[in-house]
């Protein structure tokens, strides 16, 4: 830009002087801006010593055709590559596996250039922008790393009775409360029933398929893992064949569980600061269920065998990243090895990237290019395409971190046990819904308010620690996302990808909230509340709501403990419809117990009842449509029809009867 300026005012001084001068400044100032184009975002945060360029069609093909890329033929980039000392030039994406489709989107013509550390990377980088064939130029930006310190679970835990009513005779899962929130003061001083992601009414309809495959982005998955084990995706080529041998030809070799793209290959969990983060992210999607063994997954099946699976795309090793070229592999290995979901708990800083069109910046970057491919790429019958959830970030900041902030990818706020936005979590700009993060409970520092899931033995002796951050909260959206596309496959339902989003966005527990005063925050200071009314995206998932919506059903809340008047016919049409009446639906015993229903009346157009304890259950109601009212309860010219609807009790939902939604002036639930 400074350089641009320059020339401008040179030329103000030469402009008398030459025509011909003139012409030449002026070509100069062109194929200067022509180079800037070519900039994909900028050195901010970038990593040293490679870069990332697109080159021409008949560039890759000859790149392809060479030996030695850094002697390729192609005359300015040898050149290039010599001047800089350049040890590598190599194709992103691997085109070994579904490389005709990878071809014809162009996926064949991104490269990593790799040079010494040392030397000067925008010089390089702007020599690279001045090469005709060179059509794009991308600075390969660091990715923050996951800050998760490991809280270890109280190891009597492992070998607790477990309490009253759980579904599933996992020790822990009386303490994971962030799939269901008693309002136990033993976990959190304020914390607040209901203030979950709603999964026991969800794991009544389903638990996981095993022809799920979920690709968990991060460090790498402890695959040992006694409670992660049997839901591991296995690649059997690999798993039965032999070692140091690529046994399935994609490419990669050993890749049994998934693959290290950030070092040596081999999937690892035990270097100097890896943080169990990986592991803990994929226990909270799928850690065996029912199994006798330490937590419950949200998606981790009945006990027999019946979980999502789980694989292992490792980003970060140790210290070490995979850069943007080695994360662009990672999603493109995910959509290749059969993945349909893809659990991301990483990211640029909030505010790094500014907005869409600077993620993007008119031209894809390598990631964007990954995450298309990833999208695009259907290997669920049930899903067309692949979906992405990112966690929001933790930098308590007013925008969502990139990728996550994208307008084609979930991103995942933070709340905790109190149902209150988080301390750390980003929200309002690029966010999108809300699941459970935990936090450190105030004063006391209890870990038992963040989220319990698996570690790595080396992190935690028992295998299971306390963790909080949006990197918690994603693997819950990824886990009902998983849930989501089990019941369609039960169903034989077959979901549009912009479908499967719409469902996971707008399935929430209403939290418009008119959140007002401050809450403690356990680093020392305050929250203001106020700042994040209807900005942690559109609601708290709600993993039961998730699966109607699905079905097609609708859902309505209910208070525990007090008379409700439900007004059916405002969830007909546009609801203002007044033109049906109630008929007496049979209401059966099983749903009455289940809700502890009394008080059932018929008017006109309404129900009276009151739900005594929270639960969920499927009701269909009669009522005839149009007609008149003949008096004495007789209707003329009109016709019985029928609806199903989800009953759906919860404690912390109070009702208003105008606008028929949850009501609760505390916000969040
Ligand atoms: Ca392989
Ligand atoms: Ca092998
Ligand atoms: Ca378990």
């Amino acid at each position: 830009m400074n350089k641009t300026k320059l020339l401008l005012l040179a030329l103000a001084g030469l402009f008398a002087a030459s025509c011909v001068a003139d012409v030449a400044e002026n070509q100069t100032i062109s194929a200067e801006a022509q180079a800037a184009k070519k900039f994909v975002n900028t050195s901010a945060e970038a990593a040293q010593g490679e870069l990332i360029i697109y080159v021409d069609e008949a560039t890759a093909q000859q790149l392809e055709a060479a030996e030695v890329a850094t002697r390729s033929g192609v005359m300015p980039l040898d050149n290039l590559a010599q001047e800089v000392g350049a040890t590598n030039l190599k194709p992103v994406f691997n085109l070994a596996v579904n490389g005709d489709v990878k071809r014809a989107r162009g996926m064949h013509r991104w490269y990593t250039i790799s040079f010494p550390a040392e030397t000067n990377l925008e010089a390089v980088a702007q020599k690279l922008s001045m090469i005709d064939v060179v059509e794009r130029v991308q600075f390969a930006t660091k990715i923050e790393r996951p800050v998760a310190q490991a809280v270890e679970a109280d190891p009597a835990l492992c070998g607790a009775t477990r309490s009253d009513d759980m579904p599933f005779d996992d020790p822990m899962l009386y303490k994971q409360w962030h799939y269901r929130n008693l309002g136990l003061q033993e976990i959190h001083p304020q914390a607040k029933a209901g203030a979950d992601v709603n999964l026991f009414p969800a794991w009544e309809i389903t638990k996981g398929r095993r022809d799920i495959i979920v690709a968990v982005v991060d460090e790498g998955v402890c695959y040992e893992h006694e409670d992660l084990v049997d839901n591991m995706w296995i690649n059997e080529a690999e798993a039965n064949g032999t070692e140091g041998v690529d046994d399935d030809g994609n490419g990669y070799v050993d890749d049994v569980h998934g693959y290290n793209f950030a070092h040596n290959g081999r999937i690892t969990w035990t270097r100097s600061k890896d943080s169990g983060h990986g592991t803990h992210v994929a226990g909270t999607v799928a850690a065996v269920n029912n199994n006798g063994i330490g937590v419950s997954g949200v998606a981790g099946g009945s006990g027999n065998g019946d979980g999502v699976r789980i694989m292992s795309c490792q980003i970060i090793s140790g210290e070490t990243d995979a850069g943007a070229g080695g994360t662009a592999s990672a999603v493109e290995y995910a959509a290749d090895m059969g993945a349909c979901i893809l659990q991301n708990s990483w990211g640029f800083g909030a505010g790094q990237v500014a907005n869409d069109s600077a993620f993007a910046n008119g031209s894809t970057s390598v990631e964007l290019e990954a995450f298309h491919y990833f999208m695009e790429t259907q290997n669920n019958p049930n899903l067309e395409g692949g979906i992405i959830i990112f966690a929001a970030g933790n930098d308590g900041k007013a925008v969502a971190g990139y990728p996550g902030a994208y307008n084609e990818i979930i991103a995942v706020t933070a709340i905790g046990p109190d149902g209150l936005p988080t301390y750390y979590t980003n929200y309002d700009r690029g966010c999108n819904v809300a699941a459970t993060g935990g936090e450190y409970a105030p004063v006391t520092w209890s870990e038992q308010s963040c989220v319990l899931s698996t570690v790595p033995t080396n992190i935690a002796k028992s295998g299971y620690a306390y963790m909080q951050g949006t990197s918690m909260a994603c693997p819950h959206v990824s886990g009902i996302t998983a849930l989501a596309l089990s019941y369609a496959m039960d169903n034989n339902i077959v979901l549009s990808l912009k479908e499967l989003k719409d469902i996971v966005v707008s399935s929430v527990t209403n939290i418009n909230p008119s959140l007002s005063g401050f809450k403690t925050n356990v680093s020392g200071g305050t929250l203001n509340l106020a700042s994040y009314n209807n900005k942690m995206g559109t609601g708290l998932i709600d993993a039961y709501r998730v699966l109607m919506a699905v079905r097609g059903t609708k859902c309505i809340a209910l208070p525990i403990g007090e008379e409700v008047i439900i007004n059916v016919s405002s969830y007909i049409g546009d609801g203002t419809n007044d033109k049906i009446k109630m008929l007496e639906s049979e209401i059966s015993q099983e749903v009455i117990d289940a809700l502890g229903i009394e008080n059932i009346k018929w008017m006109g157009g309404k129900l009276m009842l009151t739900c005594t304890k929270p639960g969920s259950a499927l009701v269909t109601l009669k009522y005839v449509a149009g007609g008149n009212n003949v008096g004495g309860g007789q209707i003329t010219g009109g016709m019985e029809a029928q609806q199903e609807f989800a009953f759906v009790a919860r404690y912390g939902v109070t009702y208003d009867e105008g606008t028929l939604e949850p009501n609760n002036p505390g916000g969040w639930l």
